[in-house]
């Protein structure tokens, strides 16, 4: 069954680290939504250029030394080297917080090996943590991907709730016109979401609260996790409005029957009924492992437009595949790298391979791609261009 738990007066404070070029959009992005007091958001990158046009007002370039500010060229190595160099400052930050949220994108140099380590700090200092990452679209490249995968992998060994957001996923439910900005925008805002809802029932505003020890609970499951934002319309069930919350389309796909933990952010009008209540723990009590602890928090919005808001993080979903995929993953990185290896050797002294090109990861990196296409398009009016696209896309713009 699930535990109810009420107020207590003091708001966990929550970091949220944004790293490396998508981490540092998301954090753009959740700059412009109205947060709770308690939730600091943290832009962290090498690339400095890109932290200096970010709208975030604490701001972290790391591996100064290993990346000349330059960013980390998808070179995992070289973003884990930086997060390292820059060690001291990130325990800081993250010693500070109660609750940490670490996003970015999976699959190039920055966030693929920052994110792991920062990961590993935090899990050393015993703080909660979620992770958020994207993986690359398959246009991306083999190479980019296999990166991801390892990252993932890499994160897994050090953060317990992680929830990857594949990139393919926007290509394959959103719109067939949509624009890359806004795909992101979309992808982004999931995070989004999932804090506002959650930062309002863990601070002391909700009715029945969520505390620290409930998140910490919760989030200790190792596995993957999902989460999302639904709303309840009128005439709609319970039902589909977890399904909503927890079967985003844009999640990597989870098996909900295995979760071992969720945590669930209820808002309502004071007219929600004591059953109403009750079999929103009942019915997800239903999807997730019979086992599982579910804890719900309940904030009364007077003027709420909707029956009801969820916003549900289910955690702890381990697949008895993963150790597998993980081995046969290694394998293939093994071997990708071997390959490159001897196309090198194979390669006319100082010329390039006919197909290097298309090999390298650098090729597709989509921020110099959005960047390059910023300066195609500085000519534009940038008065009203600027009211129709998200933030981080107009700061890309100021660059130049
Ligand atoms: N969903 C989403 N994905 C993004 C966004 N920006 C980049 N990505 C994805 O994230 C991956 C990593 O890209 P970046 O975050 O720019 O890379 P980085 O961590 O800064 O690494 P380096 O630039 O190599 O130092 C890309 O391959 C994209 O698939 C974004 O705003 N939203
Ligand atoms: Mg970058």
């Amino acid at each position: 069954m699930f535990d109810l738990h009420t107020q207590n007066n003091q708001a966990p404070r929550i970091a949220v680290f944004g790293v490396g070029g998508c981490g540092c959009n998301s954090i753009n992005q959740l700059s412009q939504s109205v947060l709770a007091d308690n939730v600091q958001l943290i832009a962290v990158n090498t690339d400095a250029q890109s932290l200096h046009v970010s709208q975030c007002s604490t701001r972290l370039q790391i591996g100064l030394e290993a990346t000349k500010g330059l960013g980390a060229g998808a070179r995992p190595q070289k973003g884990y080297d930086a997060a390292a160099e820059s060690e001291a400052e990130l325990r800081e930050y993250i010693e500070l917080a109660d609750i940490i949220f670490i996003t970015g994108g999976m699959g190039g140099g920055t966030g693929t090996g920052a994110i792991p380590f920062m990961a590993s700090v935090a899990t050393e200092l015993n703080k909660p943590l979620v992770a958020v990452v994207t993986t690359p679209f398959n246009f991306e490249g083999h190479q980019r991907g296999l990166m991801a995968k390892k990252g993932v992998d890499e994160l897994m060994q050090h953060a317990n709730a992680v929830i990857v957001l594949p990139n393919d996923q926007l290509v394959k439910t959103l719109d067939k016109k949509v624009s890359l900005v806004n795909a992101f925008y979309e992808s982004n805002r999931i995070l989004q979401d999932v804090l506002q809802g959650l930062t309002t029932t863990i601070s002391q505003s909700g009715l029945i609260n969520i505390d620290l020890n409930d998140f910490i609970a919760v989030v200790s499951h190792q596995g993957r996790a999902a989460m999302g934002v639904a709303r309840q319309m009128a005439g709609e069930d319970l039902q589909q409005t977890i399904n909503k919350a927890l079967k985003n389309p844009l999640l990597e796909e989870c098996d909900l029957s295995k979760a071992q933990g969720a945590i669930v952010s209820v808002m309502a009008t004071e007219n929600i009924e004591l059953n109403q209540y009750n079999s929103i723990g009942e019915t997800l009590q239903e999807q997730l492992d019979p086992a599982a602890l579910v804890i719900i928090g309940l904030t009364i919005v007077p003027d709420l437009d909707c029956e009801l808001e969820l916003m549900v993080i289910a955690t702890g979903m381990q697949d008895e595949a993963d150790s597998l995929n993980a081995y046969v993953e290694q394998a293939l990185v093994d071997q990708s790298l071997l390959n490159q290896l001897l196309v090198e050797q194979q390669r006319p002294a100082g010329g390039k391979s006919h197909n290097h090109r298309f090999e390298s990861s650098e090729l597709l990196n989509l921020h110099d791609f959005l960047k390059e296409k910023s300066v195609r398009e500085k000519s534009c009016d940038q008065f009203t261009t600027e009211l129709e696209i998200p933030t981080y896309t107009r700061n890309q713009k100021r660059v130049y």
